[in-house]
């Protein structure tokens, strides 16, 4: 079947799929694979093939944002993957977590319009509980803070005139806020596959904490590493499972 969005065939994609934001970042853990192999740049798409400890993954950009990232993680599940990797970056709502610590998303609020676009209002964005654990041992063997819990998933990324209320998300227990979580969570459940997702935290979103937004430091490149391979990690676990 031929997947017109993100221009790849599915008898081309394997069970296993890591997907993050930046089409730069795809490339980026692509080269840690073996045998890799890119199958097309469409768009903010980007998918690259491999393996990785023997086992046969995708590792796939899918943009800023929930629309345009669900669209990629539809086609992908359409086309035959079944457990699903987000690896990206997020804010954080705590001192306890600086830049450079890892945050292991178990479940997001939907502070974003297109999951109501296809679920009920209280349905929950819960990721898989196997993804997770795996995910979150894995990262906790490549060392720095890593802590698992709620993130928040956001359109806005800048402000307007609209307040967003983050003490009380923090108040109720949320870590992080990013992009595109809430999204991975409601199509992976509405389609049957698994998914998980590791954010590197790359400044404050509390406003108390925050400092000028600079996520191009050697914390947050590490962060990004450590993240990378925490999802390597897990996969080559979960397969072998
Ligand atoms: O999820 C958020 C979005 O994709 C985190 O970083 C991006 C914005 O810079």
């Amino acid at each position: 079947m031929y997947l017109p969005i993100l221009q790849v065939q599915s008898e081309e994609l394997p069970d296993y799929a890591i997907v993050c934001g930046d089409p730069r970042r795809a490339a980026a853990i692509a080269e840690k694979l073996t045998d890799a192999n890119e199958l097309a740049f469409a768009r903010e798409y980007r998918t690259f093939v491999g393996e990785y400890d023997g086992v046969k993954l995708a590792v796939v950009s899918h943009g800023v944002g929930s629309p345009g990232a669900a669209v990629c993680f539809e086609e992908l599940i359409k086309g035959g993957v079944k457990t699903l990797i987000r690896v990206g970056t997020a804010g954080s709502y705590s001192a306890e977590h600086p830049a450079g610590s890892l945050i292991v998303s178990t479940a997001a609020v939907r502070a974003e319009g297109l999951t109501s676009q296809l679920v009920p209002s209280g349905f929950p964005a819960v990721a898989d509980s196997d993804v997770t654990s795996a995910l979150y041992e894995s990262a906790l063997a490549g060392g720095g803070i890593v802590q698992k819990g709620i993130t928040v998933t956001l359109d806005a990324f800048f402000s307007g005139v609209v307040d967003i209320p983050h003490k009380q998300y923090k108040a109720a227990g949320a870590l992080a806020v990013e992009m595109e979580i809430a999204a991975l969570y409601i199509v992976a459940t509405l389609r049957g596959a698994r998914a998980s997702a590791i954010v590197a935290i790359d400044g404050f979103a509390d406003a108390d904490l925050a400092a000028e937004y600079d996520p191009h430091t050697d914390a947050v490149t590490k962060a990004v590493e450590r993240e990378i391979d925490a999802a390597l990690g897990a996969i080559a676990k979960l397969a072998r499972a």
